[in-house]
């Protein structure tokens, strides 16, 4: 992904990822690994731990976008080279490390957009479908090839790709090992829209920065009504919307976006 050059690095620590904030509250994090088209290995996954953990502990985040180094990856999966010499116990201690990086992201406050900028294979399909949503460019391409290595998907993405796609459609793409273009991953609503490359950057910050106008406690309460939602039934999933609902009644977003509704003017949230 080509990186504006005024973009300044606020996080220097990391060894595989950049950390930036590239607009007030607006976060971008880019896997860093481009010769290796942003493989996975075990420092990215502590590392992106630790960012989400850094970015999810400040309140002035609103959006977190999340991309790959260059133009060809966003990842191509979990490090190959890496997994290929692990013992049994590193590789528990890999997939531990994997989940709980993924689980995390998944939980984070504010919403997370997958920029895809090209390959999102295994790992990285799995980590774009940890996120909120996805915004591809028209070189993306979607899979989980891991069958073809004789191991299954290792990150959630038997689960996520089944509840996402359906389980007929999920059940070819994960026994065929075959990908998506961008144009099928947005009919099959994988990507919720597809941009030339060159402008996915501009348009994940265009969309990050409307969201970063409405109220971060209401934007909160609805993440979990829709995460959570997804594991319940309608009835009590309706019953946990009329709590939020109620509860939301008690902050100071719902108090100054109202009034600001009524005083005809912005209303503005801290
Ligand atoms: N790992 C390590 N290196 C990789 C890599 C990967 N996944 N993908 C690409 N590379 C490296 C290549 O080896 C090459 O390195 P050099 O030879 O230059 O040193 C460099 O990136 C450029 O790649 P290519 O030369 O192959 O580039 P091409 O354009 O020809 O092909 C490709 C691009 C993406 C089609 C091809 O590189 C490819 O097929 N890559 C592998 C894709 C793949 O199979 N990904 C799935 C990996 S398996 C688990 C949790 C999760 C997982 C497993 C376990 N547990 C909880 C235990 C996840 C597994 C996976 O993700």
């Amino acid at each position: 992904m080509n990186m504006p050059e005024q973009i300044p690095a606020i996080e220097a620590s990391f060894e595989t990822l950049l950390l930036n904030e590239i607009q007030c509250g607006i976060y971008l994090l880019t896997i860093n690994r481009p010769k290796v088209l942003n493989a996975l290995n075990t420092t990215v996954l502590s590392e992106l731990a630790q960012a989400v953990e850094q970015v999810d502990n400040d309140s002035n985040a609103r959006v977190l976008l999340i991309t790959g180094a260059g133009d060809k990856s966003f990842v191509a999966g979990a490090d190959i080279t890496e997994m290929n010499t692990l013992t049994p116990l590193e590789g528990k201690a890999f997939a531990e490390r994997g989940m709980a990086a993924f689980r995390r992201l998944e939980q984070m406050k504010i919403p997370v957009i997958a920029l895809v900028n090209g390959y999102a294979l295994g790992g990285g399909c799995e980590l774009a479908m940890s996120c909120d949503f996805v915004l591809a460019s028209d070189n993306a391409r979607f899979g989980q090839p891991e069958v073809s290595l004789g191991i299954t998907p290792g990150f959630g993405g038997s689960q996520r790709l089944t509840r996402l796609l359906g389980r007929a459609m999920a059940m070819e793409l994960l026994v065929s090992g075959r990908a998506m273009n961008a144009e099928e991953a947005l009919q099959r609503g994988l990507a919720n829209h597809v941009y030339p490359q060159s402008d996915l950057l501009s348009e994940g910050v265009a969309l990050a920065s409307r969201i970063s106008q409405n109220s971060p406690t209401a934007i909160q309460m609805t993440k979990q009504l829709v995460q959570r939602g997804q594991d319940l039934d309608l009835e009590n999933g309706c019953v946990m919307e009329s709590d939020l609902f109620g509860l939301s009644f008690a902050t100071p977003d719902r108090a100054e976006g109202m009034q600001a509704f009524i005083d005809n003017r912005k209303p503005s949230f801290v």
